[in-house]
């Protein structure tokens, strides 16, 4: 009798790891939907990120590579920084949409006020807004600053100039400003930029959307990881 309890108590803590076993691997031994061996597969781990903040008066979108990899949480005020964590690959090209908040039939704000823009961001690797950026104005306006009969000039975004192998060569260059023009708030001073120019285009006032541009070059650089993605993360358009 006692020897039966005892192989009772043993059997059963046995019959629930096979149990458990079974739920935490459902497919049969052998069948062909088994996690294939990850011997030689390189993952690649936050030591391999670089982090990134961005602050844009007053809101901005980012691709890199092609992927959409940030958009600002806060389209008008408050203004505040977007942090990244990036997993870098060079040459990588960084592609921002970036809008001052203008009306878009008469370019202003608060009803016939000019507002002004500005774009600063800055990466771990050294990466830093400045003059060497691309620069181009979708959206202009008032016309001459003229609030009192506003009209504005639009035209559609470049098929593609998010992409890495979009020509770029016809933009102008981006116009560095300084601090005191742009006068950021308080997120901006809270976070690390130092080394980063604020930029805009040529017009900081009367351009409200800019498409900016740079191609950042790594000579020598090496992935360590041989981790490649499966997923399509196209989903979210391209915003206009
Ligand atoms: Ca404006
Ligand atoms: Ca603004």
């Amino acid at each position: 009798m006692h020897h039966l309890r005892l192989l009772a108590t043993a059997a059963l803590p046995a019959a629930f790891l096979a149990l458990a076993a079974a739920v935490q691997d459902p497919q049969p031994r052998g069948g062909s939907r088994r996690k294939p061996p990850q011997d030689g597969i390189v993952k690649p781990t936050m030591a391999d990120t670089i982090k990134g903040a961005a602050y844009a008066d007053n809101w901005f979108a980012m691709y890199v590579n092609g992927r959409l990899v940030a958009v600002d949480s806060i389209d008008f005020l408050p203004h505040n920084v977007v942090a990244i964590d990036l997993l870098p690959e060079y040459p990588m090209t960084i592609a921002v949409i970036a809008k001052d908040n203008a009306d878009q039939q008469t370019g202003c704000e608060y009803g016939r006020q000019v507002g002004d823009g500005g774009f600063c961001l800055k990466f771990a690797d050294g990466t830093v807004t400045d003059a060497t950026w691309k620069a181009k104005c979708v959206f202009h306006g008032p016309l001459e600053g003229d609030t009192a009969a506003p009209k504005v000039r639009r035209e559609p975004l470049p098929e593609g100039w998010f992409l890495p192998d979009f020509d770029d060569s016809t933009w102008e260059r981006a116009v560095a400003y300084t601090e005191e023009r742009i006068a950021p708030k308080q997120p901006f001073f809270e976070h690390d930029f130092a080394g980063a120019k604020w930029i805009w285009t040529v017009d900081l006032d009367l351009d409200n959307t800019v498409l900016f541009r740079k191609r950042v070059e790594k000579p020598g650089a090496k992935k360590r990881w041989t981790t490649k993605p499966d997923l399509d993360t196209s989903g979210p358009t391209p915003v206009r």
